[in-house]
């Protein structure tokens, strides 16, 4: 498309979403394709459908957009059609020179190239559209494990790029553990699904590299690197997210340490300042004037680590291990951040970026989210075993031990898993190993080799967990 008709495209399209729709409808339609509304930028249904219209087109998702009208609004077809017709061979935009009779013969054969493209885009948008619709309502009839055969059997894993029409920001299987990711001599088993709906990733047993080597220049504390053996485990897809951890709630009447305590910390802008809030818990993470409505697949937060033990046990799952979520980070090639060596980027996980005004922020990035994204937001980012946000969003309690004193671990490196370092009932005073960074952390804090930790009765509004279990 060239630049001119793809403008064309993107304002007709803004068009039929504004003009044909109305507010509810476009905010299911944000729902069904994994964008959260209420943080789409704009007040008004036209600037929502700008920004939304955007963003989709930033990661090649347009043909969702149109395979969810032709699904859901049969009545804007021509319409539809109409824009299809917009595409325009590549580099031939209305705009450029034409030359002569040749070029009319190659324009035309490209069109029609063009033309088949464009329609092939669409059929395939609407089959996974319709799929993922379907997935929906089968879900709520025969339960998620069903879901995730018939996924893995719709999606096997392929290098073509399919438009994709899955809902990234709800455990949805977007990634399956892919061959480079295990061993060739054996298969990788489907992905499976929590009794939270989580899907869960298969890590296959083997060694994997652990830390930094001195030549990278980072903290001592991830010093020395080492290749641990790790048995095979299952590893969430996501942070557990607000809904999740309602459905926990309501099931166990679990009340998190923040709600006894009556307070939490939360984290002061621009000031970079930790204070407490009196009332605020996960529900309300930065007090009683904020709450979770609209946020329902934002990771949860303001939850202490034994909260996070808690959900787990009731979800049938431990925490990671370290190591474990190191190993479900990088894979067995030492990556600097889950999605390779490549530096961070708008497009691969959410951390301090211009929309949060915060020392060390990265001004040159939009990530499109100033406090935490709905989990899944960032499938550019995921890790070799198809983990997201294991960068940034909100970092991640895990089941191993730091220490007693902040600066320095007292259980060092090499990871050793029978030196005392996995014992859950250690004291209160010794300090929990949390990973990956968090939606205000800077590109070092967010490196899959990088340690935090904090007392295990804290909790802080950048601080959630995942689950995993052991395999196969
Ligand atoms: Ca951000
Ligand atoms: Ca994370």
């Amino acid at each position: 498309m060239s630049e001119s008709s793809g403008s064309r495209f993107l304002t007709d399209l803004r068009q039929i979403l504004t003009e044909r729709m109305d507010v509810e409808e476009l905010r299911t339609l944000c729902f069904d394709l994994g964008v959260d509304y209420d943080t789409l930028r704009g007040e008004a249904m036209e600037g929502k459908a700008r920004e939304l219209v955007a963003y989709l087109a930033h990661r090649d998702r347009l043909p969702d957009i149109v395979a969810w009208c032709l699904q859901h609004r049969p009545d804007l077809e021509d319409q539809l059609n109409a824009l299809d017709k917009q595409f325009t061979p590549p580099g031939r935009g209305p705009d450029e020179p034409s030359g002569g009779a040749a070029d009319s013969e190659e324009i035309a054969m490209s069109e029609e190239k063009n033309a088949a493209k464009s329609n092939t885009a669409i059929k395939v948008a609407i089959i996974t559209g319709v799929f993922a619709v379907c997935t929906a309502v089968i879900t709520a009839v025969i339960g998620p494990a069903v879901i995730s055969v018939l996924q893995t059997w719709l999606n096997p894993p392929t290098s073509i790029r399919v438009p994709s029409t899955v809902n990234t920001s709800t455990p949805i299987l977007t990634h399956t553990p892919t061959a480079t990711a295990a061993p060739a001599t054996s298969p990788t088993p489907t992905p499976r699904t929590g009794k939270d709906g989580m899907i869960l990733l298969y890590v296959p047993a083997g060694k994997f590299v652990m830390g930094s080597t001195d030549a990278d220049n980072t903290p001592d504390n991830e010093r020395p690197d080492r290749e641990i053996p790790v048995d095979a485990f299952w590893i969430d897809q996501t942070e557990v997210t607000n809904a999740m951890f309602r459905h926990f709630v309501a099931e166990t009447g679990h009340k998190t340490e923040a709600e006894d305590k009556g307070r939490a910390e939360y984290l002061e802008i621009p000031t970079s300042k930790w204070v407490w809030a009196e009332g605020a818990n996960w529900q309300h993470p930065r007090g009683p004037g904020s709450d979770i409505q609209g946020l329902e697949r934002h990771p949860v937060v303001q939850v202490s680590w034994y909260d996070a033990l808690a959900y787990c046990k009731w979800a049938g799952r431990q925490l990671p291990t370290e190591a474990e979520w190191e190993k479900a980070a990088r894979g067995t090639d030492a990556r600097k951040y889950p999605w390779g060596p490549e530096p961070v980027a708008w497009n691969r996980l959410n951390y301090a970026d211009l929309n949060l005004e915060v020392k060390g922020a990265d001004k040159k990035e939009d990530d499109r989210y100033q406090f935490t994204a709905p989990v899944g937001s960032y499938p550019e980012g995921a890790s070799p075993y198809g983990a997201l946000d294991m960068a940034g969003n909100v970092s991640e309690w895990t089941s191993s031990l730091w220490g007693k004193s902040q600066d320095q671990p007292d259980y060092r490196y090499p990871y050793n898993p029978k030196d005392g370092r996995e014992k859950l009932d250690a004291a209160a005073d010794v300090w929990r190993v949390v990973r990956g960074g968090t939606w205000y952390s800077a590109e070092d804090a967010v490196r899959t080799a990088f340690r935090s930790r904090l007392p295990p009765h804290s909790q802080f509004v950048g601080v959630g967990f995942r689950c995993a279990t052991s395999g196969p």
